[in-house]
């Protein structure tokens, strides 16, 4: 069965965007692959955290995979610093990855801004965790948001140039897997994972600037639907919402050069299960006077279950803490054995 990694960030409001670029399709996967779904603790201090929020943000993670559907007696669910072979791997990454190909991570530009002088050392480092995280279950597929595709191909190239550099070794401990590297059969021991960017909402954007995406760090809270949002605040939020003077179109061509109305339609597609061109059927040549209280509807509908379901579990901490440590345990196994190989390949004395 293939297997799938994936990650969220307990920073902060998880929103309409994670869920619908990663947590309803980490949903989703479940019944086709092995899934282990991991709340990446040690990426959220890459900038500063208040130590009380993140253990609050981490735990409400958690209940959010529960609440939106992730079995975690059949998958792994746990947070990443449970599991200390994910920074070992990513500290043999950081002697695999080349400073050129860092250098080169639009998100740590955009993160560490202006002042790049004062970004600390694990923001830089922050794919070489990612791929560690990815590449310790020798996972094969990862579900994620548009956001994080160069993130994805730098894991690709660790993992290229890690089977590589140790091409001989691998092949005499005979620890390899045959794989495709373009036209050619390799034998590797890390595979070429494949990023699973798909669905209809690969990229939700702000509310408020149809060119940033939704993000929890953007201040202002009218930028996005938080999952925990209560009905009146999702309403007011989309009636808000930057649109342009026309109406919605008749059919997708219509939405060029129009990204607030192309995001809101995007998003009505993408919670009622549906497309584009099926809401644009629907809804073209209405005003969005009449189109937002439509989509306020259906995404209160939709997200107000979630939020009562991730309130009902909050409220018992105890069952949280125990999936983390039970899927820490879990985890830990997997990731155990791929690490004693890999200390085995670089020729590190661990007997
Ligand atoms: N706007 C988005 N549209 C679709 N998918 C998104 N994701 C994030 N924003 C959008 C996906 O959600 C998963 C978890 O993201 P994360 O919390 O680990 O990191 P992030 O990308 O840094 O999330 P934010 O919300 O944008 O936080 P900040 O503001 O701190 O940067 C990932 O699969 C991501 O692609």
């Amino acid at each position: 069965k293939p297997l799938v990694f994936s990650g969220v960030q307990p920073t902060g409001n998880l929103h309409l965007g994670n869920y619908l670029g990663a947590i309803r399709r980490f949903v989703l996967l479940q019944d086709s692959h092995d899934c282990i779904y991991c709340v990446v603790d040690m990426h959220a201090i890459t900038v500063w955290q208040d130590p009380v929020e993140l253990m609050r943000a981490t735990r409400e993670v958690t209940a959010a995979f529960l609440a939106a559907g992730i079995d975690p007696k059949k998958h792994i669910v746990f947070n990443q610093s449970r599991v200390m072979q994910h920074a070992e791997l990513a500290w043999v990454f950081n002697c695999v990855a080349r400073m050129g190909w860092l250098n080169r991570m639009t998100q740590f530009k955009e993160k560490a801004g202006k002042d790049r002088e004062n970004a600390s050392v694990g923001l830089f480092a922050y794919p070489t965790l990612m791929a560690a995280d990815i590449l310790v279950y020798r996972a094969t597929h990862v579900p994620v948001g548009d956001d994080q595709k160069q993130h994805l191909e730098l894991t690709r190239d660790i993992a290229q140039k890690f089977n590589n550099d140790y091409s001989s070794r691998i092949a005499d401990l005979d620890v390899g897997v045959e794989m495709m590297m373009g036209d050619e059969r390799v034998n590797g021991f890390f595979p070429l994972t494949e990023p699973l960017i798909e669905g209809p909402a690969p990229r939700v954007m702000s509310l408020r600037d149809g060119s940033k995406k939704m993000s929890k760090s953007e201040p202002s809270d009218l930028s996005r639907i938080n999952l925990t949002d209560d009905a009146e605040t999702i309403s007011k939020k989309i009636r808000k919402a930057k649109t342009d003077p026309d109406g919605l179109p008749s059919d997708v061509e219509g939405l060029k050069g129009r990204p607030e109305a192309e995001n809101l339609v995007t998003i009505y597609a993408a919670l009622a299960e549906s497309t584009k061109e099926r809401v644009l059927g629907e809804f073209g040549g209405q005003q969005f006077s009449a189109f937002k209280p439509a989509l306020a509807e259906l995404a209160v509908a939709r997200l107000a279950p979630i939020a009562n379901e991730m309130r009902r579990i909050s409220a018992d901490q105890a069952y949280v803490d125990g999936v983390l440590r039970e899927g820490g345990e879990r985890a830990s196994v997997i990731a155990e054995a791929t690490m004693k190989t890999v200390r085995s390949i670089l020729g590190l004395v661990s007997s």
